[in-house]
């Protein structure tokens, strides 16, 4: 049985030293992760050209024929938007692969695109390198197609076979997703996944099972909700069953919110982007509270983005360019747990951001902004990588003063903004993605 120091233990059994009781921290690449904060999902294969969410691996390869697939479009899109990364569906449930895998014939090798040549995770990985932006990729564990996924041994070698040509032919990977969905009640070879991600790309972000370094925020509406913990031991499996994954132990998994511009994942016809006020709100309630946001941008039949996704995503990148495009930061002094912003002037925000020290773990557990005269302007949990608030009207003020409680809590960085006549966040989103199976 584990036994409790006494109170009165003599000093030469002292008490767990301090860095084993502290939170727990992240590692470089969780925080690189944090900071980069978006990410543009691409979802597109043969459920494109069915007009299907999931589709069961019977649909012919011959569907397949994007003509005038342009990812240098999908990546400078997503660039334009300022996401710092974007993931591709290499592989979703129907277990079609948009890479000329030598594991199945069920891929683009088979499809008429560019005569079966052609290859959509390499397309993407150049443009991406063109851009700058960096790529993570989505391997469906669930393969409703190969033969052998009945048996586990089997299904697991050729899974582990395919995560082998995306980790070793395509560059450095920012995440592999591993969506949870299908998958509740079977076990995979998480540890020889492990071992491969960390032999083969090492800084690359886990998404949600096995060894995971990120985890899913629980919804497909995009919102993270204030706490937003960093450090937890469980996180929900997919958006379909009810099932958890515990971690054993506690870990720092920070959230990742995913959804998608339209209605579905896949591009559809008849499907609108959402409205810019929805996104705005979207923005605030996952980036705005600490969490990071995956917006999916699905690519249409022709391989392009369509022209009304390509419209809104240019209003919403003009949008939080005018309220976030001018930050005016403030100079911190901290006495305990008081910090005092100095902004250097008497200045107009209707904004502020704050930004946690991180290096050291997540510490901020509540906080308060208020006026030099004590007027509250905002309060909250959690900061973390970065705590937008949206005040209620514009303030002028040359000093703020932002209480902190939370064992350790240390404020890094601090500035305002000021967004008038920028378009305005929706502030009750009755939008919720649906929860049923798309095979319902
Ligand atoms: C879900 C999947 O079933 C959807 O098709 C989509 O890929 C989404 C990101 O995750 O759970």
């Amino acid at each position: 049985m584990a036994s409790t120091p006494r109170d009165d233990a003599p000093t030469m059994f002292p008490p767990a030293p301090r860095a084993a009781r502290a939170p727990l921290t992240p590692t470089p690449a969780q925080l690189t992760w944090q900071r980069d904060g978006l990410g543009v999902f691409f979802h597109v294969g043969v459920n494109t050209f069915a007009g299907k969410e999931w589709s069961d691996g019977t649909l012919t390869p011959e569907s397949f024929d994007p003509t005038e697939l342009d990812a240098d479009e999908w990546v400078r899109t997503a660039q334009e938007l300022g996401a710092k990364y974007v993931v591709l569906t290499a592989k979703h449930h129907d277990g079609f692969c948009l890479w000329p895998t030598a594991t199945t014939d069920y891929s683009v090798a088979s499809s008429p695109w560019k005569g079966g040549r052609g290859d959509v995770v390499r397309e993407v990985a150049d443009a991406c390198a063109r851009y700058g932006v960096k790529l993570g990729l989505y391997a469906s564990p669930w393969d409703r197609n190969a033969p052998q996924y009945e048996e586990a041994a089997a299904y697991d070698e050729f899974y582990l076979a395919q995560l082998r040509e995306l980790c070793t032919n395509y560059g450095q990977l920012s995440e592999l997703w591993f969506d949870g969905a299908g998958s509740a009640g079977r076990e995979y070879d998480w540890d020889a996944v492990g071992a491969l991600a960390a032999e083969l790309q090492p800084q690359a972000m886990i998404f949600n099972m096995g060894p995971a370094t990120i985890r899913w925020v629980g919804n497909e509406d995009g919102l993270a909700a204030d706490p937003v913990e960093y450090v937890t031991t469980s996180t929900d499996l997919n958006n379909y069953d009810d099932d958890v994954v515990e971690t054993g132990e506690a870990v720092y998994l920070p959230p990742e919110c995913d959804v998608s511009l339209r209605k579905g994942w896949f591009w559809q016809p008849g499907e609108e982007p959402k409205s810019l006020s929805h996104l705005l709100a979207i923005h605030d309630r996952s980036i705005g509270l600490g969490a990071n946001l995956l917006l999916n941008i699905p690519p249409d039949r022709r391989g392009r983005i369509d022209p009304a996704d390509a419209a809104r995503v240019r209003e919403f990148a003009e949008a939080l360019e005018q309220r976030f495009g001018s930050p005016h930061p403030g100079t911190l002094t901290a006495d305990g747990s008081t910090v005092r912003i100095d902004l250097g002037a008497e200045t107009d925000f209707d904004h502020v951001e704050l930004v946690e020290r991180l290096v050291e773990g997540q510490r901020v557990s509540g906080h308060r902004i208020l006026q030099e005269d004590g007027t509250v302007l905002a309060s909250g949990g959690t900061i973390g990588v970065r705590r937008i608030h949206r005040l209620e009207q514009t303030v002028r003020a040359s000093v703020l003063v932002v209480e902190l409680s939370g064992e350790g809590a240390v404020l890094e960085a601090a500035s305002v903004h000021d967004a008038t006549g920028a378009p305005v966040p929706d502030s009750a989103i009755a939008y919720r993605a649906t929860t049923e199976r798309p095979d319902a």
